[in-house]
């Protein structure tokens, strides 16, 4: 790769790109504008190879896998690609000399937040990790205006902002106007007799959108890979509006116009929970329509191979259901434009996809009403219809007069698209995310499918880039280990391990101490000129950053504060280890409860910060718009972890991940990716708590909790209660959090965990106390961070479901 001799070509170079793209001098250019000339510049560096990857994989015709999400949370990509390229220090010397600090520079760049939470990011480390371990794999999701609103705390509540982050341009993107497809919305879809007697499909008076691209190059790191994330944008065009006008009539085209705009305007802002509907089922099909169209067809332009070997070549993983769609509109695509039979197409749909589920909460399951569905996309709908006769035919066949196990596995049933089984069916694989979840997968969600395709179903464990959260967010702790054991874990991150020897070192713990303690330092003046509050950091830092949801039990944390609050207000000479309890997270905008919690946990924190003699001793704070870019402050300033959702709720989690790689100790319950946590690093270096999904499963099916009974049997937990509605919180009343935990019987089971997770805490001070012995606990989780890395994650799917291979550059 052509890259940058040393800061005097930098800044030839700097000045060159600087005068064209502003048309001014130097010293009067923005900070903005440096940053987006130092982009321009990272993509004139890449471009070569950017071209050269494609090409190298065209011309030797190697197996491509393509990665549909309907969110990618990237996170800024100035430092991640500088680090890629390795011209980090080139850059940052160069632009000292002209008088300007990277640093100031890197913040420039707006989180393009096309993203929710954990399913986003996920996507992200995942291109990440192909294009480091040169895979031939890409990404394809939408382009979306505005990504997930931005979130302020006024008043101690929630306030959502439009997240314009396209303002001012974003230098990563190209588009691709050559490459622009049509996607068909509504109209009239029938099948008709061929002369020679058969079926074929008539699609008439459908809407057309233009999808246009824009390309983000995917830089791997230290080699010469370049892939690409695909992202559509919807765009109207004169002829169609036209076409609506021959139609329809006026209206009808405006009203077209008004539609298209909106379908790549907004990210959902929901996470785990079903919401917008007739726009959000036009987004994914959007998506999918073009990404797979612009696949068919350089598949035949490059490839010139036939259609009927297509899943040879090409490899297609939906993220979740979100782009389940994909299914449907392969077979659309083999059969009404390739004229295939819908036997033969139907194999070659089940062996190019493979899907993988994120959540078993019933609420997010994704389902369209038929007649919504049934309008909107008739040809697709027609198919669906045809994919749910054919199975149900032969699973009335194998059990006959047993409807439940029909009703069990349906694609429509009770007058739904039920997309989780669409995907299932259409997948020649299935796996979840963490062992327990996939588990749970087999043995209760998807139990009848396991039953009938057991070979189809597999784990992959979640991971995260440790490029980005650990290289990249935590250079101290990255140049400790270096200066440990060499810097080979830097491509590998399973030679973490070998620090492992060092875990019982004194030099060693002393070092990661100071590297901890420098993390937190940095953290709290973030936070002081930011809040205005100051943060010791000599306490511990316990943080609780995710999605707000009543599973992952914000409410248990929180309640825990408060519990010890009142236990100091009442016993004045008591004594805790000191405390700084950090939180952040977005709520959907319209889920209640989250977003009472937050209130919750602010007026809490007003009132534990405001009370001179308790804040001697804790703290809590909120930290506003946790995103991709305030994680990698966070992360690594962690002392505690804490992973405290319901067992058996989420799915993997991997902000888990994240703390481990940085060296917090987890605080969790045996659910999701914490269980191979706790394998990894043993009881001693993590603190397991509360019900295990077993039990928890057995509490919903025979009954046998009741909330009220705690409420009446422990006085602690009455006080909590009952000053959630009486006003002394801050004068406040919370409702609707109460109603949660009494009325409709504490689901999540926050009251039943409670005194076990007190019991918890305590445990955490009391080891932290030992500052050896918990310097050696915090060595430990880093050095079995490395499977939680997403290059295995990613090896094993290349390996295990879409047998694609490295290709050099
Ligand atoms: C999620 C899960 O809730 C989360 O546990 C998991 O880590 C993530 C990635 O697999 O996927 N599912 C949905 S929906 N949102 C998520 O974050």
């Amino acid at each position: 790769m052509k890259t940058w001799q040393d800061k005097e070509e930098f800044k030839k170079i700097f000045t060159e790109k600087a005068h064209v793209l502003w048309e001014k001098d130097l010293q009067d250019m923005t900070l903005n504008e440096v940053y987006q000339t130092v982009a321009y510049m990272v993509r004139d560096l890449v471009s070569q190879e950017w071209i050269r990857t494609n090409k190298v994989y065209a011309e030797k015709k190697v197996k491509q896998v393509y990665y549909f999400s309907i969110e990618f949370l990237l996170g800024r990509l100035l430092e991640s690609n500088l680090i890629g390229i390795g011209m980090e220090k080139v850059c940052r010397d160069g632009l000292q000399d002209l008088g300007w600090d990277l640093e100031d520079i890197i913040p420039q760049e707006r989180d393009p937040g096309l993203g929710n939470g954990g399913l986003g990011r996920l996507a992200a480390c995942f291109i990440d990790s192909l294009a480091a371990l040169h895979l031939p794999g890409h990404g394809c999701s939408i382009r979306y205006q505005y990504g997930l609103f931005n979130q302020r705390i006024v008043d101690d509540q929630q306030v959502e902002l439009p997240d314009n982050w396209l303002v001012n341009g974003y230098p990563w993107e190209v588009k691709k106007v050559d490459k622009a497809v049509n996607v068909h919305f509504g109209g009239n879809a029938y099948m008709r007799p061929t002369e020679d007697g058969d079926l074929e499909c008539v699609y008439e008076k459908y809407s057309s959108v233009r999808a246009v691209p824009y390309d983000v190059p995917v830089i791997g790191y230290h080699n010469n890979t370049v892939n690409t994330l695909r992202l559509w944008r919807a765009e109207y065009s004169r002829e169609d509006m036209y076409r609506e006008l021959t139609l329809g009539d006026r209206h009808r085209a405006f009203l077209y116009k008004e539609n298209v705009q909106l379908i790549s305007r907004f990210l959902y802002p929901e996470d785990s929970r079903e919401d917008g509907r007739r726009l959000r089922l036009m987004q994914e099909y959007f998506m999918v329509s073009a990404g797979l169209q612009s696949i068919v067809r350089h598949y035949k332009k490059k490839y010139r191979k036939s259609m009927y070997r297509f899943d040879q070549y090409i490899n297609i993983h939906i993220n979740d259901t979100h782009p389940a769609l994909v299914v449907p509109e392969l077979m659309r695509i083999l059969m009404d434009e390739e004229g295939i039979s819908w036997e033969a197409a139907w194999n070659v749909t089940v062996r190019t996809v493979g899907y993988t589920n994120h959540t078993i909460l019933p609420e997010a399951m994704e389902r369209w009403s038929i007649p919504m569905f049934q309008s909107l996309l008739p040809r697709i709908y027609l198919i669906v219809e045809e994919i749910n006769n054919r199975w149900l035919q032969e699973v009335r066949a194998l059990y006959p007069e047993d409807e439940a196990r029909a009703r069990d596995v349906a694609v429509l049933w009770d007058g739904q698209v039920h997309m989780a089984h669409l995907a299932v069916l259409g997948s020649h694989s299935i796996n979840g995310v963490a062992e327990i979840h996939s588990q749970i997968l087999r043995d209760s969600t998807l139990h009848q499918f396991y039953t009938c395709f057991p070979d189809r179903f597999s784990n992959k464990t979640n991971g995260i880039s440790h490029r980005r959260w650990l290289i990249q967010s935590n250079p101290q702790l990255a140049s400790l280990i270096d200066d440990t054991i060499g810097d080979a874990w830097r491509l590998d991150a399973a030679k973490l391990v070998d620090l492992e020897p060092f875990t019982g070192d004194a030099a060693f713990l002393q070092q990661l101490g100071e590297v901890k303690r420098a993390r937190k330092d940095i953290m709290a003046t973030y936070i002081k000129q930011k809040y205005n509050v100051t943060v010791p950091a000599d306490s511990i830092f316990d943080i609780q950053i995710k999605r707000i949801h009543l599973y992952k039990r914000q409410l248990l944390n929180i309640l825990h504060i408060l519990h010890l609050y009142y236990l100091l207000k009442t016993n004045p000479k008591m004594r805790i280890t000191p405390r700084t309890f950090l939180f952040g997270g977005k709520a959907a905008a319209g889920y209640g409860e989250a977003k009472q919690t937050i209130k919750l946990i602010n007026v809490v924190a007003g009132m534990v910060n405001r009370d001179r003699r308790v804040s001697r001793q804790m703290h809590v704070l909120f930290l506003e718009n946790y995103n991709v870019s305030l994680g990698q402050i966070l992360f690594p300033a962690a002392d505690v972890s804490e992973q405290i959702s319901t067992a058996g709720k989420e799915a993997s989690g991997t902000g888990n991940m994240k703390f481990m790689m940085n060296g917090a100790v987890t605080m969790g319950t045996m659910d999701g990716a914490n269980v191979e946590i706790h394998r990894e690093v043993g009881d001693d270096n993590c603190v397991i708590f509360g019900l295990r999904a077993d039990e928890v499963m057995d509490y919903y099916v025979n009954g046998g909790y009741s909330s009220w009974n705690m409420y009446s049997s422990d006085s602690h937990i009455r006080h909590l209660m009952n000053s959630l509605v009486d006003g002394s919180i801050g004068g406040e009343s919370f409702g609707m959090l109460y109603e949660s935990l009494l009325d409709r019987n504490d689901e999540y089971f926050v009251l039943k965990d409670f005194a076990a997770y007190c019991d918890a805490q305590k445990e955490i001070s009391e080891r932290y106390n030992e500052r050896k012995k918990w310097l050696h606990s915090s060595a430990v989780n880093i050095a079995h961070s490395g499977y939680f890395s997403s290059d295995r994650t990613i090896q094993q799917y290349a390996s295990d479901i879409w047998h694609i291979k490295p290709v050099k550059i």
